[in-house]
């Protein structure tokens, strides 16, 4: 069967326009591959950018166990990331933007140099970025009930919405990201702990795996580019008031309040 890929970008552009849930496309269609959910992708990314969006960068998604469990897909996923998406510190998240967001501690690599190919690996990312600090995502998926298969997701530009990354962080390529400690607390109460290691092993392999698919793609990671290597922990809810707080070693907190 093929796949309108047009017809599904909109659809899913229109779910978050109208900030409406809607039905699991795989619901609706006999197969979805994941190379025509990354076709969708790519034709909802070219309708934004023709809008006048502009690509801050890319993300990893389900990259650790916590997410992969919380989900049930359990392959990571890439997308990407809108500057209209990025919000500064101090700036509130507006749930009412959104269908139904979620919010997740992060690594955050900002990259100093360019990457290109289909052999990357962790030592190149670090080589070539600029500094690793902390952040939170916030994911919106279109779907109903945040519940969806892997090519759902991918067609869905891994439910990205909104993100806030540190103003610090490091530029110490010594510095372990794998025993790298966040602790995530939701109102001032821990609610999960993780480190950089629950990240398929090491945030900066995360980040290879990127830059492959790009590569495969004929694309790369850009110098200035943000780039999110997938929840650490469990994805939590976020209602009006929530603070969400993510504090890690060596690179500072990360504070998102919900309004
Ligand atoms: C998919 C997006 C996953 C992450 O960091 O694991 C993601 C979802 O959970 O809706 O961004
Ligand atoms: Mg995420």
């Amino acid at each position: 069967m093929t796949i309108d890929v047009d017809h599904w970008a909109q659809y899913l552009m229109d779910a978050v326009d109208n900030r409406t849930e809607v039905a699991a496309i795989t619901k609706q269609v006999d197969q979805l591959s994941v190379e025509s959910a990354y076709e969708i992708q790519a034709a909802l990314i070219a309708a934004r950018l023709a809008q006048g969006e502009k690509i801050a960068g890319a993300k990893l998604g389900l990259t650790s166990k916590a997410k992969q469990e919380q989900m049930g897909v359990d392959e990571p996923i890439f997308g990407w990331l809108f500057e209209s998406g990025s919000l500064a510190t101090g700036q509130e998240v507006v749930l009412d933007e959104m269908i139904h967001a979620r919010c997740e501690a992060e690594l955050v690599f900002v990259m100093g140099e360019d990457v290109e190919g289909t052999n990357i690996t962790g030592s190149d990312i670090l080589d070539a970025t600029a500094r690793v600090t902390g952040g939170i995502e916030v994911i919106d998926s279109r779907y109903e009930k945040f519940s969806f298969t892997l090519p759902d997701v991918i067609a869905d530009n891994t439910s990205a919405a909104r993100y806030m990354i540190g103003d610090g962080g490091s530029s110490d390529s010594s510095l372990d990201l794998e025993t790298l400690g966040c602790v995530f607390e939701i109102d001032g109460e821990i609610a999960m702990t993780a480190t950089g290691a629950a990240l398929l092993g090491s945030p900066a392999e995360c980040v290879a795996l990127l830059a492959n698919h790009l590569g495969r793609r004929g694309q790369k990671l850009e110098a200035g580019w943000t780039i999110l290597a997938g929840a650490l922990t469990d994805a939590l809810p976020l209602a009006p008031g929530t603070h969400a707080r993510a504090r890690y070693a060596n690179l500072g907190n990360v504070d998102v309040i919900a309004k």
